[in-house]
């Protein structure tokens, strides 16, 4: 398969279904005969960036790192998806930087913040709340929407498998599929 490589940088709250997303789409990319990765905090955050937490200045290091191996992907000439907070806007248009025009897609996953706490599919919204874990986004620690992002997913009214379809007619708009 003849297809060209990117990255689609997904931001969004803790539980806006980033990863979700993310995997769906490289299922649907694999049956479609693009190589692709994901790359999320479960293969990042427990390896590579082992000894970064959520402070600043971990979370701008994490996202720096993070940036640099997704241009490592790109240049392998795969798809790759990162689901990351990603919450500063400066470490996204940083990110966007290293790479050439159009290969740096950025998704924003938006999804009320209520709704997120809502779901809380890891309990950690609740924590946050009590006080047992500090620096949470949207809690203490703030997130900065972006302003004009490629793409703009509301996960609160479609279905994964709705926003995957919207991500490949995208991809496919614009020659990458
Ligand atoms: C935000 C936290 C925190 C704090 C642990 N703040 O729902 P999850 O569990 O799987 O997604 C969250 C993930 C965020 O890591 P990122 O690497 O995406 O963050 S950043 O881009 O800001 O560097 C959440 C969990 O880690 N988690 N503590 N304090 N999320």
């Amino acid at each position: 398969n003849n297809h060209k490589s990117c990255a689609l940088w997904f931001t969004g709250y803790s539980g806006s279904g980033k990863s979700t997303l993310a995997n769906e789409l490289d299922c649907q990319l694999y049956s479609l005969g693009v190589r692709s990765f994901v790359l999320d905090g479960d293969n990042v955050r427990h390896g590579l960036n082992k000894e970064l937490g959520f402070s600043p200045k971990d979370r701008v290091e994490n996202i720096r790192r993070v940036g640099e191996v997704a241009k490592l992907f790109v240049e392998s000439g795969q798809i790759v998806m990162t689901a990351f907070i990603s919450p500063y806007r400066a470490d996204r248009s940083q990110v966007r930087k290293i790479f050439d025009r159009g290969e740096f897609i950025e998704v924003f996953i938006d999804c009320p913040f209520e709704v997120c706490e809502q779901r809380d599919p890891k309990g950690l919204y609740q924590k946050a709340r009590k006080g047992e874990i500090h620096d949470f986004t949207g809690i203490d620690s703030p997130y900065e929407p972006p302003v004009s992002p490629e793409l703009t997913i509301n996960t609160e009214d479609y279905s994964i498998q709705e926003a995957a379809e919207v991500i490949i007619r995208y991809l496919e708009r614009q020659g990458i599929i």
